[in-house]
C-alpha cells in the first residue's frame, strides 16, 4: 500500500485528522489495534472547547454535535459546604464548553470516514515503524497470516499513550516529563437525572468529587480514591454513598442514583515528551502527552495539535512550504505546557493529597476564598477552560 500520511491510532486525533486531510485531497490510511466496538466502548471525555467544536464541522462532522451537544456557560466548585459559580461566558468574553461525549465524537468521525470511504484498518497486529529519519518510511502491520507493508511520506502517531510510536524514537532523542498522582478517579454513568444541569467540581477533606454529565437523562460521577482501589471493591451502593458525603447538602439531597452501566478506575498521570517529532514521524493527542482529567485538556489538547498538524501538512502538499512542519512540535508543546499548567494547578487544588497539613488545606481554601472574590482570578480560570486560543 502506498500513502501520502500513514496515521497510527484510529482515536479522536487519527480519525480526525485524516478526516481533515481527506477533504484536502491528500492520501491517508489509518491503523487501529483494536475493533471499531471496543474504541467506542471505551467512555472518556465529556468537555469540548469550541476550538475542538469549530474543528469538528471543519471536518464536516459537527451536525450531531451541534444537535445533542449541550452549551454550558458555566460550572461550580463546592468547597467548605458552598456551591460557587464559575460564569465562563462572562469571564471568558463570551465563550463556552459543549457537552458531548466523546464516545459520540468518535462515532461521528467514523460515519464521516464510511460516506467518503477513507481507509481505515481495524485490528491492524504488530503495527511497526521503520526508517523514520529517511525520506522513505514505512508501516508494516499483520492481518490475519499475512504482513502488509504501507510506504509513506510521514507516518503519524496518534496512538495513545500506551501506543508504538513514541515507543520507535530511539530514548537519546526524547526528553520526558512525568508527574504520576498518589490516586486514581473512579468514574460511573448511570442512566440518572443528573444532579445538577451544570458541571460540580467538588473540593473535600475526603477527596475530590466531580458531578458531570453526557445528557438531561445520563449522568456521569467520578470519586478521587487510592491507586490500591480495584473498581470490584467499589459497589454502586457505595460508590453512591461517598459521592453523597462528599457533596454538599444543596446537591446531596437532590442526587438521584441507580445502576450503574459503566464504571471503571483512570489513574491520574501528568506527562510531555518533546519533541513531538522525530525525522518523518509526527506524534498528536495522548501519544505525546497525558493530563489529568480535572481541567479537562486531553482530548482538547489532542484536538490542537492535530489543528496545527493538519494545516501544516496543507502548507507543504499545497505550497510546497515546509515550515510548519518545522515548527509543529514548538508550537504544539507551547500550548501543551500551558494546558499542563493548568490541569496541575485544579489538580492540586481540588484533590487530598495524603501529605497534605493543616497548612496546605488552609492554603487551598484560600486560593478557592480569592478566587471568588476576584475577577482578575476568575478571569484566568475562565479563559483556561474554555481553550486558550489557537
Ligand atoms: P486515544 O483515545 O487513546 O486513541 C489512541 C488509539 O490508538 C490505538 N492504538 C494503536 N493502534 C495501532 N497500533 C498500536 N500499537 C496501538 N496502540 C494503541 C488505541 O486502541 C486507540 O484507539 O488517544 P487520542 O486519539 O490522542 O485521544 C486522546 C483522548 O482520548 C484523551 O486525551 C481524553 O480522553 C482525555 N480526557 C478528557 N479530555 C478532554 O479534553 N476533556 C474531558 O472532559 C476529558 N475527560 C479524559 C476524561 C480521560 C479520561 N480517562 C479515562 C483517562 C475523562 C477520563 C476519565
Ligand atoms: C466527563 O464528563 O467525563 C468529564 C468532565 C469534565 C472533566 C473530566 C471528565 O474535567
Amino acid at each position: 500500500m502506498k500513502v501520502q500520511v500513514c496515521i497510527i491510532g484510529g482515536g479522536p486525533s487519527g480519525l480526525l485528522l485524516s478526516q481533515l486531510l481527506h477533504l484536502q485531497g491528500i492520501d491517508t490510511v489509518v491503523l487501529e489495534k483494536q475493533s471499531r466496538d471496543y474504541v467506542l466502548g471505551r467512555i472518556r471525555a465529556g468537555v469540548i472547547e469550541q476550538g475542538f467544536a469549530r474543528l469538528m464541522h471543519e471536518a464536516g462532522c459537527g451536525e450531531r454535535m451541534d444537535r445533542e451537544g449541550e452549551i454550558h456557560e458555566g460550572f461550580h466548585i463546592a468547597h467548605g459546604g458552598i456551591l460557587d459559580r464559575v460564569d465562563l461566558s462572562k469571564y471568558s468574553g463570551g465563550n463556552s464548553v459543549l457537552v458531548y461525549g466523546q464516545t459520540e465524537v468518535t462515532r461521528d468521525l467514523y460515519d464521516a470516514r464510511d460516506r467518503m470511504k477513507g481507509a481505515v484498518v481495524h485490528q491492524a497486529e504488530d503495527v511497526a515503524l521503520f526508517d523514520l529519519t529517511s525520506d522513505a518510511p514505512y508501516v508494516t502491520y499483520r492481518d490475519g497470516g499475512r504482513t502488509v507493508r504501507v510506504d509513506c511520506d510521514y507516518v503519524v502517531g496518534a496512538d495513545g499513550f500506551h501506543g508504538v510510536s513514541r515507543g520507535s524514537i530511539p530514548k537519546g532523542a526524547l526528553r520526558e516529563y512525568e508527574k504520576v498522582f498518589p490516586f486514581g478517579w473512579l468514574g460511573v454513568l448511570s442512566r440518572t437525572k443528573p444532579v445538577s444541569p451544570e458541571l460540580i467540581y467538588t473540593r473535600h477533606a475526603r477527596g475530590f468529587a466531580l458531578c458531570s454529565l453526557r445528557s438531561q437523562v445520563l449522568s456521569r460521577y467520578y470519586i478521587q480514591v487510592p491507586l490500591t482501589d480495584k473498581v470490584e471493591d467499589w459497589s454502586d451502593d457505595a460508590f453512591w454513598a461517598e459521592l453523597k458525603h462528599r457533596l454538599p447538602a444543596e446537591a446531596s439531597d437532590r442526587l438521584l442514583t441507580g445502576p450503574s452501566i459503566e464504571k471503571s478506575i483512570a489513574p491520574l498521570r501528568s506527562y510531555v515528551v518533546e519533541p513531538m517529532r522525530h525525522g518523518n514521524l509526527f506524534l498528536v493527542g495522548d501519544a505525546a502527552h497525558i493530563f489529568p482529567p480535572t481541567g479537562a485538556r486531553g482530548l482538547n489538547t489532542a484536538a490542537s495539535d492535530v489543528h496545527y498538524l493538519y494545516h501544516a501538512m496543507v502548507a507543504h502538499y499545497r505550497k510546497g512550504d515546509g515550515s510548519g512542519l518545522d515548527c509543529y512540535s514548538q508550537k504544539a508543546l507551547t500550548r501543551v505546557w500551558k494546558a499542563q499548567r493548568f490541569s496541575w494547578w485544579m489538580t492540586t487544588l481540588l484533590h487530598r493529597f495524603s501529605e497534605d497539613t493543616p497548612y496546605d488545606d488552609k492554603l487551598k481554601e484560600t486560593e478557592l476564598a480569592y478566587l471568588f472574590s476576584s475577577e482578575a482570578a476568575l478571569r484566568v480560570l475562565a479563559e483556561n477552560y474554555v481553550g486558550l486560543p489557537y
